[in-house]
């Protein structure tokens, strides 16, 4: 009997320019590049077992058996890796995230970050990087970014149609904060795949959004080559109010904020005519990230406290990308 058994570890990533909308639904390419901080405190850790004794593939999520869309989702990423291996055994799946899962924090980007690379260890691909990033991509885009550590860009398209990320610089170079602020859960009317597909299909705006892109792209690698702070937060909080400027005109409308997500706004903009350094961004769900230094956050938490719905803070520095780890799960 052959036994292969690897886990590996994975952060999530923060979009500082947004992946929004898909030019290629299958191979999930996107439609712009886009540059995001990987982030050390949220963190997913899965082991894959690959044995002859297995009947079927199994996914254990947070300790839950998975059989839904998320089972499916998992077992068509692991094909899409057995194929590239030649290796048709069935695989045990373990996975858990070190946050919430119930308030509603993305876990796409570091889950599939940790399975692609821990089903290619136990498969015993030799891959680098970039190759761990284009699968990893196919499974969810943004987890492609989780590969790297620090200030990461995913390449849209290169010259040999290739897409995939690469780091900017490392978690070491600027010292950032990301306060994730997170609110009560919210129900969503669509995944975020749906909602991206609805904009590209249906927003007015959607194009517009590209063309803009493509300069704040440009502004935000100088800005975090020149370890400008103050220009990253303000690029990163342009693009996130054009990214959901798309989805408000989208058809049907999507609006993703909430009366707790427009006062924190207020709040980032109050801290900022107080003189603090802090700026805002939003994804789909119901949490917010508040970009900072390390000398105001302990001032920001105490404020983000006596704020009634804001449920939980958690501040991250940038973190490591995905990596091996030697304690497997089971
Ligand atoms: C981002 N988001 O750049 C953007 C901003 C959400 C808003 O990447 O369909 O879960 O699996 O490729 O990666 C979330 O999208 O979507 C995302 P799929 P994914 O972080």
């Amino acid at each position: 009997m052959i036994t292969t058994k690897a886990t590996a570890i994975a952060h999530s990533n923060t979009a500082l320019i947004k992946y929004w909308g898909k030019e290629n639904e299958d191979l999930i390419i996107p439609m712009n590049s886009s540059i995001s901080i990987t982030i050390d405190a949220l963190e997913s850790i899965t082991t894959v077992d690959f044995s002859e004794d297995y009947n079927e593939d199994v996914f254990i999520l947070n300790g839950e058996k998975e059989t839904g869309k998320t089972f499916e989702r998992v077992i068509k990423h692991l094909n899409l890796i057995r194929k590239f291996a030649k290796n048709n055994q069935s695989a045990k799946v373990q996975s858990k995230n070190n946050f919430p899962t119930a308030a509603g924090l993305a876990s796409s980007a570091s889950g599939f970050a940790a399975l692609t690379l821990a089903v290619c260890e136990a498969l015993k691909l030799d891959l680098n990087k970039k190759e761990l990033s284009m699968l990893s991509r196919q499974g969810s885009g943004s987890s492609c970014r989780s590969i790297f550590g620090g200030f990461v860009e995913w390449i849209r398209k290169d010259e040999n149609n290739d897409s995939y990320a690469q780091q900017l610089a490392s978690k070491d170079w600027l010292n950032i904060r990301d306060i994730v602020v997170v609110f009560n859960k919210i129900e969503r009317k669509w995944s975020t795949r749906e909602a991206m597909k609805i904009s590209k299909e249906t927003s007015p705006l959607f194009n517009s959004r590209l063309s803009i892109v493509e300069k704040n792209l440009s502004l935000m690698r100088k800005a975090i080559q020149d370890r400008n702070f103050k220009l990253i937060g303000e690029i990163a909080e342009q693009d996130c109010l054009l990214m959901h400027a798309v989805a408000l005109t989208s058809k049907p409308s999507q609006l993703f904020w909430t009366g707790e997500t427009l006062g924190i706004i207020k709040f980032v903009e109050a801290l900022r005519e107080g003189g603090i350094d802090a700026y805002f961004t939003i994804d789909t769900g119901a949490n917010m990230h508040i970009l900072t230094l390390p000398i105001y956050v302990d001032e920001i938490e105490m404020l983000l406290n006596k704020i009634p719905y804001v449920k939980q803070t958690i501040v991250s520095k940038p973190g490591d990308g995905a990596k091996i780890i030697a304690t497997h799960l089971f």
